[in-house]
């Protein structure tokens, strides 16, 4: 439950946040395997309560686990399943299993939820813990036997409930996802999830999988390192969230820390052991978040994800959101509200409300650089003492970056001598770089210039992109 099942040369999560199975499909074919991603994760396929206004959080109120949301029904969805997997590009789910919608009405299947009754799971009132809230975080048995906002929260001691949440899990097995991110796991006790994920089945050979596939689990379970939960409780059962890494590597990139101390990054940070890990700048709670670093301060944004994409730590996973002015808005839609498709501009970038961080040269080069870099060591670590570093991923790869400051310095980049072109500030078109060209002398020297007026903060070079 620790291998994500990237297939060759693919690398990196991108959450598609709220985009429909069929838009997913065509990225998958037109965009993501091109640039080297490795998977997808997805919103919330199975029903959820219908919210007016239509919030993106009422996908987190499931109804029933029938595969109709606005995103998609049960035949969209096995149609991107396959057309992803056969580029190469997995699919792992958002799974909604702590707990069921807050209040009672219709969802986007038809079916209803009423008074702790929701019929077509079937769930009675009896498979759910108390009434009461979650309202000290200082207290196990009030964050795993309570109500995280109002939300109906499922006793997992039930049999009933686990062989429900297994079926629902091995049905999109089936259906050819490659894993899943499990939703508030931290609301739940680690032997009731261990148990429920020990009974999933393995994946679903005809998709493309080896014989014993264990599926890929990421489990949400927020961990900064002030409450009783400990991520670390849960690695047992599968991946973790490491959300110290997120506030840690936003806390950095908005100025607030000295870039040298990213020396030592990693475990010594207090972080869970590299392959326990899936690291982020941001999701869709987080960039909601006062403070937090996310695409409307895109070059500290593009810097912190270059960061953590050229670092050897973590199995990473990149946001790709729609615009947003306040908290509850919901994604893109007609007056229907029926999703909107993003639109794809000439340059690459989207339009129709979608950000698609995933599409910036920045970040979907540097997913080229993860790639091409392997499990290279991170050697000739450099600083300035201050806000300037530099680093290679052995003979491979190199990077550079400075905050507030010009960089201009001579630096080792441990990349045979030649004319490399900077990923991060241009592309290679025609044997011709569009952006800086840089020259590696015999030495491994370079000179590097990134002045702070520059529209990005760092340099990246790649073995095999000269000029
Ligand atoms: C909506 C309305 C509510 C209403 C409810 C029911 O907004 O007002 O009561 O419906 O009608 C999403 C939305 C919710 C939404 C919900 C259902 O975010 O606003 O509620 O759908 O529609 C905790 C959980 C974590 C959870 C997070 C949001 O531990 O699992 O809250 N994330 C997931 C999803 C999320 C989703 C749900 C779960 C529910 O990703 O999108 O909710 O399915 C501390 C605690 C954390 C806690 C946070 C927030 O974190 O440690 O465990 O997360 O507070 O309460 C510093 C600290 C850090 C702290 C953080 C707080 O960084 O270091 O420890 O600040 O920001």
């Amino acid at each position: 439950q620790y291998d994500p099942h990237f297939s060759n040369q693919h690398n990196v999560i991108v959450q598609l946040f709220e985009w429909t199975w069929k838009d997913i499909a065509e990225e998958c074919e037109r965009f993501l395997q091109h640039h080297g991603y490795g998977g997808v994760q997805i919103s919330p396929p199975n029903e959820n309560l219908i919210l007016t206004n239509r919030p993106w959080y009422e996908r987190y109120q499931p109804v029933s686990y029938a595969l109709k949301t606005r995103s998609g029904n049960e035949e969209n969805f096995k149609n991107m399943t396959r057309r992803c997997n056969n580029v190469g590009v997995r699919i792992y789910a958002d799974t909604v299993i702590n707990h069921m919608s807050a209040s009672d009405g219709v969802g986007t299947g038809g079916n209803s939820a009423n008074n702790g009754y929701y019929p077509s799971v079937p769930y009675g009132p009896g498979d759910f813990h108390d009434t009461c809230a979650i309202n000290n975080y200082n207290d196990l048995n009030n964050v795993r036997n309570c109500q995280l906002v109002g939300l109906r929260d499922l006793n997992h001691q039930k049999k009933h409930v686990s062989d429900k949440i297994v079926e629902y899990m091995n049905h999109l097995i089936d259906l050819g996802v490659a894993g899943f991110r499990v939703d508030a796991a931290k609301h739940m006790w680690p032997a009731d999830l261990k148990q429920i994920m020990l009974r999933i089945k393995d994946l679903n050979t005809e998709f493309g999988f080896k014989p014993h596939s264990r599926p890929f689990i990421y489990l949400e379970v927020i961990d900064t390192g002030t409450e009783p939960t400990k991520a670390s409780d849960y690695k047992h059962i599968a991946t973790v969230m490491e959300f110290k890494f997120s506030k840690k590597i936003s806390n950095m990139f908005n100025g607030n820390d000295k870039l040298t101390y990213l020396s030592n990054w990693g475990t010594s940070w207090g972080f869970l052991d590299s392959n326990f890990a899936v690291v982020f700048v941001d999701n869709h709670d987080l960039q909601r978040e006062d403070n937090h670093l996310h695409y409307k301060d895109s070059k500290r944004y593009k810097m912190a994800n270059a960061f953590m994409l050229a670092h050897p730590y973590g199995i990473a996973k990149v946001m790709s959101s729609f615009h947003f002015n306040s908290h509850g808005q919901g994604p893109p839609m007609d007056s229907n509200e029926n999703l909107l498709s993003p639109k794809i501009n000439p340059d690459n970038t989207c339009g129709n409300g979608y950000v698609c961080e995933h599409r910036w040269r920045q970040i979907y080069n540097m997913v080229k650089f993860r790639n091409i870099v392997g499990d290279a060591p991170l050697t000739n670590w450099w600083s300035n003492g201050d806000q300037q570093i530099s680093f290679c991923r052995g003979n491979k790869g190199f990077v550079a970056f400075t905050q507030w400051l010009d960089l201009k310095a001579k630096l080792q980049t441990c990349l045979p001598p030649g004319q490399y072109c900077d990923i991060i500030s241009g592309d290679l078109k025609n044997n011709k770089c569009t952006g800086k060209t840089i020259t590696v002398k015999k030495d491994g020297k370079a000179s590097i210039s990134i002045l702070s007026s520059d529209e990005d903060g760092v340099i990246a070079l790649l073995k095999n992109v000269k000029v």
